[in-house]
């Protein structure tokens, strides 16, 4: 059977890749990829710092393991290190949070003891994990950010002022560290039920030695070559023209028109708040708008820095910047300008050493990342150049070389990932999938894919390439179950 019905798709991210080769491989003869940028990928962007290869966008495989898609197609492209391709590396299971080994410093310029800081770390796991009591129930706090501080001020209320101050130094910066897993501004903004949505797989994450985007350079080698228009933004989808033979009408910015039996939007949920009253005509349903509204969408960006020779432990895998004056546990910095730089956590070490030299990659979440954007790459090299000779002790320290991204003001991302807001849940996640109209005689005109419309793995890459693979399946059982004049015998 040959399907001829007229595919477009909104974006050449992993998603929108993954829609059309399944379409194609299904026999849809007529897919086209409308990409507003001149290159595939999207937040999956492999760039080069010196003669290093670093990820500006995602980093890893979260849980690489046989139920991940991306983790079994990287390993049929063999973009793999062989230690991920083993049954213990599938195996381990994390629940999202690597043992990595740590190093502590302290902006008094003090390297504490791991063994010191540990049991500490311990806590702010433990706290973590009682937030997925809360799945499904009545919240007792309004935010995870309130609910955290509130467990810290009842697990050190009697400790001595030293224990107290460091257990609260180590779960401000742990808010730091999950402002930038969960992609958010402040943990405050984080609901406490929506937080348990999401789902983890099991393995340990690992990286690609060459790089991310070679996922993406491989799976364009399986459709066919012309499949992609690059430099194409589109400006706006006319659907529900119900006198028109094609039911949607697909508009670019350089006022190309064309048509389409379905249009598949795989634009990021950052896009779609902004842009959604543009895009779509006529609006998209309240419900749908409302949940767009709900979702959260944050900017959490990198700042790599690369050093001539090491600072930290040879077996260092992260290393955390511990504030002392900040016991009130609050990941919001009061005066963003002068004081942005204190909300990086701290840094991850490139492994190994052999491919990477000393490279580390920073991370940095919310208002904050989003005003470093606006710095110049030589000042965020002083602010963290700065950052490291205090918490280390050294003056004399300096990176070789910096570089950062800048998810926030990429113009076609307006961000790095989707978070659960406070008051979402499962429905929202819904609301987004659902395509226009879900019913009637010309059911399915415009369908969304993208990390953001997967219900338990939103944020991640094997989310986004699930959720293209649902609407093409989608389209893919509407064509069969249903009789067509879009169905042709060869
Ligand atoms: C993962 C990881 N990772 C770090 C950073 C970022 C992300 N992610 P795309 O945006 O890719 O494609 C849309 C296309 O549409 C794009 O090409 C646009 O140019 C185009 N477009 C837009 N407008 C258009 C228009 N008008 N017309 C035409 N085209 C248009 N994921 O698995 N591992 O390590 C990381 C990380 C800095 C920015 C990540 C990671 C997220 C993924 O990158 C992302 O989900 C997918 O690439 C998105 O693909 P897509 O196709 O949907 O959109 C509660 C709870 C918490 C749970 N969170 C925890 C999970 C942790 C998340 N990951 C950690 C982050 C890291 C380190």
């Amino acid at each position: 059977i040959q399907r001829d019905a007229k595919v477009l798709i909104v974006g050449s991210g992993i998603a929108g890749i993954s829609a059309a080769l399944k379409l194609n491989v299904a026999g849809f003869k007529n897919v086209h990829i409308l990409e507003a940028t001149g290159r595939s990928g999207g937040r999956i962007k492999t760039g080069k710092m010196g003669n290093n290869i670093v990820e500006i966008g995602a980093h890893c495989i979260h849980g690489p393991s046989e139920e991940n898609p991306v983790f079994c197609l990287a390993r049929q492209y063999g973009l793999l290190d062989p230690e991920a391709l083993t049954p213990e590396n599938q195996a381990m299971d994390v629940a999202g949070h690597p043992p990595w080994v740590p190093n502590f410093f302290t902006s008094s310029g003090r390297k504490v003891n791991s063994e010191v800081a540990l049991p500490f770390q311990m806590t702010r796991l433990e706290i973590l994990d009682e937030t997925s009591d809360y799945q499904g129930k009545a919240e007792p706090f309004p935010s995870v950010g309130e609910f955290v501080r509130s467990k810290a001020m009842e697990k050190w209320k009697d400790a001595d002022n030293a224990t107290r101050s460091l257990g609260f130094s180590v779960v401000s910066n742990m808010m730091k560290v999950e402002c930038c897993f969960i992609g958010t501004h402040s943990m405050d903004a984080v609901g406490l039920s929506g937080l348990s949505l999401y789902k983890t797989l099991p393995g340990l994450d690992c990286t690609f030695p060459k790089g991310y985007e070679g996922l993406i350079k491989n799976l364009l080698l399986e459709i066919p070559p012309d499949t992609v228009t690059y430099n194409c933004p589109v400006r706006c989808i006319e659907w529900n023209n119900t006198e028109a033979q094609s039911t949607v009408k697909v508009e670019c910015e350089d006022g190309t028109g064309m048509t389409a039996d379905h249009v598949i939007v795989t634009v990021s949920l950052g896009y779609l708040k902004k842009h959604h009253s543009a895009m779509f005509s006529p609006p998209l349903p309240l419900h749908k708008l409302q949940s767009i509204q709900r979702q959260g969408f944050g900017t959490n960006n990198k700042i790599y820095v690369e050093f001539d020779s090491p600072w930290w432990d040879a077996d260092c895998e992260v290393i955390y910047f511990l504030w002392e004056d900040e016991d009130a546990m609050v990941d919001q910095m009061p005066d963003i300008p002068s004081s942005w730089i204190k909300k990086l956590f701290g840094f991850t070490v490139l492994k190994p050493t052999e491919r990477y030299g000393h490279v580390l990659c920073g991370w940095i979440a919310g208002h904050e990342s989003e005003y470093m954007e606006t710095l110049s790459e030589q000042e965020v090299a002083q602010s963290v150049t700065h950052l490291i000779r205090r918490f280390t002790g050294n003056p004399i320290l300096t990176p070789k070389r910096v570089m950062r991204s800048q998810w926030f003001h990429d113009p076609w991302t307006c961000g790095s990932y989707s978070f659960p807001g406070i008051g979402c849940s499962l429905q929202d996640c819904n609301n987004l999938e659902e395509p226009l109209p879900n019913t009637g005689s010309q059911p399915l005109q415009v369908l969304f894919a993208g990390e953001a419309t997967h219900p338990c793995f939103y944020s991640t890459v094997h989310g986004a390439l699930l959720s293209g693979w649902r609407e093409a399946d989608r389209l893919i059982s509407h064509y069969s179950n249903a009789p067509s004049n879009h169905l042709t015998s060869k």
